[in-house]
C-alpha cells in the first residue's frame, strides 16, 4: 500500500479542470437524505476466520442462486431486458459486503446486483425490483440497474460506465461534511478509468481526503475489448497512485483477500486517513449480457483456465463436508423468494409519474 501524499496547492488550472467533478459532487450532496450530526467512530468488529469462511460461501452461493433463477427467466422469455451478471466475479461482493458497516455507503454498475446482496438487506425487496414488482425497492420500476435502498445506504446500481463512482464521492463528501464515520465504496469496472470523470473524482477524493474507496474490478474486458487495447498503460492502480490515491492489487478471486484489504481502506477511510484505490483481478465466467456467448473476443481455453479459478468451487473445498448442507440452504431459500416475489402485483400504470425525478 502507498502512503496519501500531500494535497497540491490549487492552481487556477486545477480548480477548472475539476469544475465538472465538483458539480456532480454537489450534486450527490444535495440528493443524500442523511441523519445529521456527528456520532462515535465505530471500527468493525473483526470477525473469526471460520466464521468468515462460512458468510463468503453463503454470500457467493446466494448470489449464484440469484443469478441462475434470473437467467432461467430471461432464457424463458419472463424477464425483459438485458441481464448483465458476474459469475466467477463473485469474491469481491462476499469480501467487500463483510468489510463494512450498514450505514456505509455502496454505489455499483449494471453488474453490481451481488454488493446489493452483500449489504445484507432483505431478500425480497431486491428480488422483487429486479423482477418488476410493485413491493421492489423502487416500487419496481428502476430493475436492476437501478437499485437503491436509503436504509441500507445502496446509493444505486448504475447503467453509465463509470457514473456511480461520481455518486459514492458525493456520498463521502456528505459523510465528511456531516463529521460521520461513514465512508462510500464504489464498484467500477476497468473499462471504466477511460472516463474522464472518473479520474475527476480520484482528483477531488485525493484533494478533500475524502473517506472513498474505489473497487475496480479488472475482469480483462470492457464489453469485448481486451484491456491492452483500451488502455495505453494497463496498470490501472498505478494510475490511481499517479493521482495520490492508497493503492492496492489483490486477488479478486479470494474472498477473504477481498475482505482483508477492504477492511484496512475501511479503517482508513474512517478515520480520515483518505482515500484508496482498489485493483482487483477477476474474470467473468459468463458472456458481458445474457445474449453474449462469451467466445470469439475470447477463447474457450481461457474461459476455461479462469473457471478453474472460481471462487465458489475454491471455497466449497475448503469448507468441505459442510459445504453441500450450506449450498442446499442457500439456494432453497433465494428459490422461495423468487417464488414469492413472482406472484406479487407489478406497479399501477397509474403511479408511473410518482417517485420520478427528471
Ligand atoms: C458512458 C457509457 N459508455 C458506454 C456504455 C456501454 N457499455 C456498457 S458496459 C460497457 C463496458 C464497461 O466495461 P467495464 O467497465 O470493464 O465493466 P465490465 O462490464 O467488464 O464489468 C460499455 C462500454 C455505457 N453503458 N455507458
Ligand atoms: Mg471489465
Amino acid at each position: 500500500m502507498q502512503e496519501v501524499r500531500g494535497s497540491s496547492p490549487l492552481s487556477s488550472t486545477t480548480l477548472f479542470s475539476i469544475f465538472f467533478a465538483d458539480a456532480c459532487l454537489r450534486v450527490a450532496v444535495l440528493i443524500l437524505n442523511l441523519s445529521p450530526g456527528p456520532h462515535a467512530c465505530k471500527l468493525a468488529p473483526p470477525m473469526e476466520t471460520s466464521q468468515r469462511d462460512e458468510q463468503f460461501y453463503r454470500s457467493m452461493v446466494r448470489m449464484r442462486a440469484v443469478e441462475t433463477e434470473l437467467l432461467a427467466l430471461s432464457s424463458a422469455g419472463q424477464l425483459r431486458g438485458s441481464l448483465h451478471l458476474a459469475q466467477g466475479q463473485e469474491a469481491l461482493p462476499a469480501g467487500a459486503g463483510a468489510a463494512l458497516r450498514k450505514d456505509d455507503y455502496v454505489t455499483a454498475t449494471y453488474r453490481g446486483h451481488g454488493y446489493v446482496l452483500a449489504k445484507g438487506g432483505p431478500l425480497l425487496p431486491i428480488i422483487a425490483e429486479i423482477l418488476g414488482k410493485a413491493a421492489g425497492l423502487g416500487g419496481g420500476k428502476g430493475g436492476k440497474m437501478h437499485l437503491f435502498d436509503l436504509e441500507y445506504g445502496i446509493l444505486g446500481t448504475n447503467g453509465i460506465v463509470g457514473a456511480a463512482v461520481g455518486t459514492a464521492a458525493g456520498a463521502a463528501w456528505a459523510a465528511q461534511l456531516q463529521k460521520t464515520d461513514r465512508v462510500a465504496l464504489t464498484v467500477c469496472g476497468d473499462g471504466a478509468l477511460n472516463q474522464g470523470h472518473v479520474s475527476e473524482c480520484m482528483n477531488m477524493a485525493v484533494l478533500y481526503q475524502l473517506p472513498l474507496i474505489i473497487l475496480c474490478e479488472n475482469n480483462l474486458y470492457s464489453e469485448m475489448t481486451p484491456l491492452s487495447r483500451s488502455h495505453g498503460d494497463v496498470n490501472l492502480a498505478g494510475r490511481a497512485a499517479g493521482f495520490g490515491l492508497n493503492t492496492a492489487q489483490i486477488d479478486g478471486n479470494d474472498p477473504e483477500a477481498v475482505y482483508q484489504v477492504m477492511s484496512e481502506a475501511v479503517n482508513r477511510a474512517r478515520t480520515g486517513g483518505g482515500p484508496t484505490f482498489i485493483e482487483a483481478a477477476t474474470y467473468r465466467t459468463i458472456g458481458h449480457y445474457q445474449a453474449d456467448s462469451g467466445i470469439g473476443y475470447r477463447t474457450a481455453e481461457e474461459v476455461e483456465a479462469w473457471r478453474a479459478k472460481s471462487p465458489l468451487d475454491h471455497w466449497a473445498a475448503k469448507l468441505g463436508k459442510r459445504a453441500p448442507a450450506i449450498a442446499a440452504e442457500e439456494q432453497a431459500a433465494v428459490r422461495a423468494v423468487f417464488e414469492e416475489a413472482w406472484a406479487l402485483p407489478g406497479p399501477d400504470p397509474l403511479a408511473a409519474g410518482t417517485q420520478v425525478f427528471a
